[in-house]
């Protein structure tokens, strides 16, 4: 019988690191540059060795673990590269659990490290303890315990390289303590290189034949993934083919929305005409975008298994090729691959469709325009005059954050996002629909460029699901400027009620404290506005404080609660039925 020996490496040259320290050095040569945590009892030796490399990793430290999640996925979304966040056991790893779910949704590089109990009392349930396999094993690319601390590097560089690689997403990684504290001579690994998909010729064939025989085609892009240049080249593609491009939900900042060919998004509360030219499209081109429940109008725009519009599909994932709608092509790339396909592809000489772009534009601009429900309701604060006010006032490169709630459908619809070809992303809200999501995420994309503007626009229900992260804004003097729309209810479950349950209003009223003391209390400058006029001074007073006291502020808005949508006031949806 052979005996395979294997020979020790030459270890004497290596010199010996606890493996919490291997594990922060492996973050530095990753590129990390920046961690979100709430500390934990767990995983000490890894704030030691943060505190050892202090200079080449910031650590911004979190209220709830929930806010270092969302920030550590707004950073992965703002940057392309994987966000960092650890957290501790049980407790810790539940209440971060919300920033995985919204980076595997929104497909965001991201790694989650757990605290996890000592391997000498592993499966007693532990104080704390959670198996994370099965916990994130539904919502994560990769989830994974270290067991063995000489394998750290391996483990920490696969991490990466699935994070970042096809189709982004969460990993987890569990620590045990007593792994943490071991000494060990290894190695470190190189920085990790994500593998893209590129187009290969024959498909890039096909899909510019299909293009080219369209009569009424449309451009969906979404997903992550993209970069400045892939949008520079989109645009050029869209240009010279005259083609008419959306965006998917929440990813309007992919295409500039003041090109000529942005004809709108495809998200929720659709412009019908658009919804319409989705459907009547023969030839979609979907470039990036999942086609999920919200982009198409609840699975409604397409026909599933087979689509009635000629499907042109490019993802970095092969797996979502065929997902739910079987492509009659089905090109597995990177954004940045496909762009610069389509980018040198030959338009024909007179696009057929060319009248339709332009009439698709003019509906889309006839979308932007003053809904009429404000002449209905004179007294009420207008928040299209509000959305409208604030993006003339505030730099054009400004960044939107926000969570979930009909609150946010102001700033989806009524903004036009600068395209990501300026090199700047000009939106972060999430796909998943994560309430909470606004205020962290904004504080990240403060930190991430301090002398951006951002504005995050909250609901009351939103805004105190993860307001306690103020604090954090107030310690780092992030100059972010929160917005918060109170109409005193959970709005978004109060339209859904009052359209299936008329008049039996429940459990969807809130009762709010003081925002504007609550914020002061919080170091803070802060207003409240009730009217447009009070809108414009609140604005300008709290931006020039800001400056001045280099600190974050907010303004309230009370608005009307019966102008639940800017379509829809809650008497005409109990009068629908
Ligand atoms: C974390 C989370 N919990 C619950 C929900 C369900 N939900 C969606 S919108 C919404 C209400 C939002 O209220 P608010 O922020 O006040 O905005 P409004 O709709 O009133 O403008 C709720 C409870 C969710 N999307 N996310
Ligand atoms: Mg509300």
């Amino acid at each position: 019988m052979p005996v395979f020996t294997f020979l020790p490496l030459q270890m004497s040259s290596i010199p010996s690191r606890t493996a919490a320290k291997v594990l922060v050095d492996q973050l530095v040569l990753h590129g990390t540059k920046r961690v979100f945590c709430v500390p934990g009892e767990s995983y000490l030796p890894v704030l030691d060795a943060l505190y050892e490399r202090r200079e080449a990793i910031a650590l911004t430290v979190n209220r709830h673990e929930s806010g270092a999640s969302f920030m550590a996925e707004a950073w992965g979304k703002l940057t392309g590269t994987a966000g960092v966040c650890f957290v501790t056991r049980g407790p810790g790893a539940t209440n971060a659990s919300i920033g995985v779910h919204t980076a595997y949704q929104d497909s965001t590089p991201l790694i989650l490290f757990i605290g996890q109990v000592g391997s000498d009392c592993i499966d007693r349930e532990a104080f704390q303890e959670i198996d994370y396999r099965r916990m994130f094993g539904d919502f994560c690319k990769w989830v994974a315990q270290i067991d063995s601390a000489d394998r750290i590097t391996e483990y920490v560089a696969r991490a990466y390289h699935v994070a970042m690689s096809g189709r982004a997403g969460p990993v987890v990684l569990a620590l045990p303590e007593d792994m943490l504290q071991r000494e060990v001579a290894v190695r470190d690994a190189r920085p990790a290189q994500p593998v893209q998909g590129e187009v290969g010729q024959s498909q890039a064939r096909a899909l510019a034949t299909a293009l080219a025989a369209a009569q009424r085609p449309l451009v969906i892009v979404g997903g992550s993934g993209w970069t400045p240049k892939a949008c520079t080249d989109l645009e050029t593609f869209a240009r010279k083919h005259d083609l008419p491009v959306a965006c998917s939900f929440r990813r309007q900042d992919i295409f500039d929305n003041r090109h000529p060919n942005y004809v709108g998004d495809v998200g929720i509360g659709i412009n019908p005409r658009l919804a319409k030219r989705v459907r009547e499209a023969d030839v979609l081109l979907a470039l990036g975008v999942r086609l999920g429940e919200m982009t198409t109008s609840g699975y409604t725009l397409l026909d599933i298994p087979v689509p009635r519009q000629k499907l042109l599909h490019v993802h970095p994932h092969a797996e979502e090729l065929g997902h739910v709608y079987q492509p009659d092509i089905a090109i597995e790339a990177s954004m940045p691959a496909i762009a610069t396909m389509l980018k040198d592809l030959q338009p024909p000489a007179a696009p057929v469709w060319k009248d339709e772009t332009s009439l698709a534009r003019e509906d889309y601009l006839a979308w932007q325009k003053e809904p009429e429900i404000f002449g209905t309701r004179p007294q009420a604060l207008n928040l299209w005059r509000v959305v409208k006010h604030l993006f003339e006032r505030l730099p054009e490169d400004t960044l939107l954050a926000n969570g979930a709630g009909n609150f946010a459908t102001w700033g989806h619809r009524y903004r036009q996002y600068p395209g990501y070809s300026t090199g700047k992303r000009s939106q972060l809200a999430p796909t998943s629909g994560a309430m909470g999501y606004g205020v962290p995420a904004g504080i990240a994309a403060q930190l991430f460029d301090p002398q951006r503007q951002v504005v995050v626009i909250a609901g009351d229900g939103d805004f105190l699901m993860t307001g306690q992260e103020l604090a954090t804004a107030a310690a780092a003097n992030a100059r972010v400027l929160f917005i918060v729309v109170n109409n005193g209810m959970y709005g978004t479950i109060r339209m859904h009620q009052e359209m299936h349950y008329p008049q039996r209003v429940y459990g969807t009223a809130l009762s709010n404290p003081d925002f504007v003391g609550l914020a002061r209390a919080y170091g803070l400058v802060a207003e409240r506005a009730r009217t447009l006029e009070d809108f414009h001074s609140a604005l300008d007073q709290i931006l020039a404080a800001m400056a001045d006291k280099s600190c974050p502020g907010l303004i309230e808005l009370i608005t009307d609660p019966e102008i639940i949508s800017p379509g829809a006031t809650v008497a005409s949806l109990r009068n629908r039925r």
